[in-house]
């Protein structure tokens, strides 16, 4: 039913079959769903899975108490027993990788190379590191406390993996959790909820409350809430931080982006169109920091598009179970829409789209690969995150004129800077802003790199040090000598 390479398949169809609605996960337990629902359906073929209960607040508010009633046993762990869990949890994953990889594909579209290959391992390589966190939290972080009982709200382009930046660093330093993934992809949230039955996490640590955007601004909006943390789209992320102005919550905010990818004229240019496939046609182009915007050097920027071409002429865009394929299908029909509105508008301002030409399947949110040559700074698209496999090229003559261009953005998420003389590679990537910049490499994961942004694409760090400081507020606390009585 689920397409070719059966083997996981069987398991995840009886798995879905038995939850005709994903509910929530409050107190270590999975509540009977009651109130509103919406469907869930697989991006590639249409198909509708199951439903998916949008939480209410009296639900968030159960959530947020268990979260409560949690805290003061969780957060006065020892970090190694604290570790033990996150270990456990880490192992678990390993343990059920192809049953997730394959829950994941059929929620979000993605490739099945891609949630196997690059998904599902980061996320045990998250909790492996911060379970690492946990046990040298007394060493490198003395003087601090965790913060309280945590609202993390999350998108659907890395569903589980996401879940894995949010859960790891706030557990790790002893904070209990309100999590809400995204209505579009509810799947490995709720068997991430199983996993934590599994390995005995003390109920009331991870709570998990399914919903769309009413039920992410009542975790955020909640009273007892002490830290808010957010990926998603710049507009909810301005909501968010008005909606809880003055609250005193701690608050960390991943955005939008429209990253730079610079192209030099000494690159290895055949690199760089490896670059390319890995920056904007991976996962769909739906990445925060997709090279959505390629910058070439003027001599070979005909050479270099030419090449661009051909690879992508390459591509093949399909069924995401298939292990063949290296595109699969974007999120959603609505999200298909969005995309595909805004390569309309990039033509309409008299840019040229190029297309990857091989035949899309007659069903599913399929979107071919491809990208725009005579964009100019100003157009829509240059500025606009597309959220899809289609950058923008610009050329420029200088490396200044390359750093203007590469800032000429209201984000600053990353950079990607190709170029053989590493002189050049590191004075360009030292004036690019932007929080995260590779060089003659792109979207590169790493637990212990601090991932974010400057300017509009948020603030705050997720990974490593950073991303722990995010999870625990300074105290100091001091013991003194009692007064001998006069
Ligand atoms: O995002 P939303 P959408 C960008 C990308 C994409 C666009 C729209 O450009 O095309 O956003 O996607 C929850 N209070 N990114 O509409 O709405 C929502 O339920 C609290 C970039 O899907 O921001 C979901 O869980 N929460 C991004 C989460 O926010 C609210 C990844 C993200 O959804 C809320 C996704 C509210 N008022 C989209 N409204 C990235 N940085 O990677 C919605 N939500």
């Amino acid at each position: 039913e689920y397409g070719p390479a059966p083997e996981a398949h069987a398991e995840v169809s009886a798995w879905i079959a038995a939850r005709p609605v994903i509910g929530h996960f409050i107190a270590g337990r999975f509540v009977e769903p009651t109130g509103k629902t919406t469907e869930v359906v697989n991006p590639a073929t249409e198909a509708v899975l199951t439903k998916v209960a949008l939480g209410s607040e009296a639900e968030v508010d159960s959530a947020v108490r268990a979260a409560r009633a949690a805290f003061p046993k969780w957060s006065a762990l020892p970090g190694h027993e604290r570790a033990k869990y996150l270990y456990a949890i880490a192992r678990h994953v390993q343990k059920r990788e192809r049953f997730l990889s394959v829950l994941e594909t059929i929620d979000n579209g993605k490739t099945i190379r891609e949630s196997r290959d690059i998904d599902i391992p980061l996320v045990a390589r998250h909790f492996y590191h911060h379970a690492g966190w946990a046990e040298l939290l007394d060493s490198e972080f003395p003087n601090h406390a965790p913060v309280g009982v945590c609202g993390q709200i999350i998108p659907w382009n890395f569903p589980l993996l996401m879940l894995a930046w949010k859960v790891a660093p706030a557990l790790a330093a002893g904070n209990t959790v309100v999590l809400k993934p995204a209505d579009l992809t509810p799947l490995t949230a709720h068997a991430f909820a199983g996993i934590c039955v599994e390995i005995g996490l003390p109920p009331g640590v991870v709570n998990i409350v399914q919903g769309d955007g009413a039920t992410g601004a009542a975790i955020a909006g909640h009273p007892d809430v002490d830290k808010v943390a957010f990926t998603g789209s710049t507009e909810v992320g301005r909501v968010i931080r008005r909606q809880i102005a003055g609250s005193g919550k701690k608050l960390s905010l991943e955005l939008g982006g429209k990253s730079p990818f610079i192209v030099f004229e000494d690159a290895d240019l055949d690199a760089a169109v490896e670059g390319v496939v890995d920056a904007i046609w991976f996962n769909q182009g739906e990445v925060c920091c997709a090279g959505s915007r390629i910058l070439v050097q003027e001599g070979v920027s005909e050479r270099f598009f030419d090449k661009l071409r051909a690879r992508m002429a390459t591509m093949r865009v399909g069924d995401p179970l298939d292990k063949t394929m290296d595109v699969g299908a974007i999120v959603s029909a609505t999200q298909l829409g969005r995309i595909n509105g805004l390569l309309a508008q990039g033509q309409a301002e008299g840019a040229t789209l190029h297309r990857a030409p091989g035949a899309l399947p007659a069903k599913g949110a399929f979107c071919a690969p491809g990208f725009f040559t005579g964009t100019a700074p100003a157009h829509t698209v240059s500025q606009t995150e597309i959220f899809g496999p289609v950058a923008t090229t610009l050329t420029f003559r200088t490396p200044d004129e390359a750093i203007t261009l590469a800032n000429d953005t209201r984000y600053g998420l990353a950079a990607s800077v190709w170029s053989e003389n590493i002189n050049r590679a590191i004075e360009t990537a030292a004036k690019v802003k932007a929080g995260l910049v590779w060089i003659n490499a792109t979207n590169i994961f790493d637990a212990s790199a601090p991932f974010g942004g400057f300017r509009e694409s948020g603030y705050g760090r997720e990974g490593g040090r950073a991303g722990m400081a995010e999870y625990l507020t300074t105290k100091w606390e001091k013991v003194g000598k009692a007064r001998p009585a006069p």
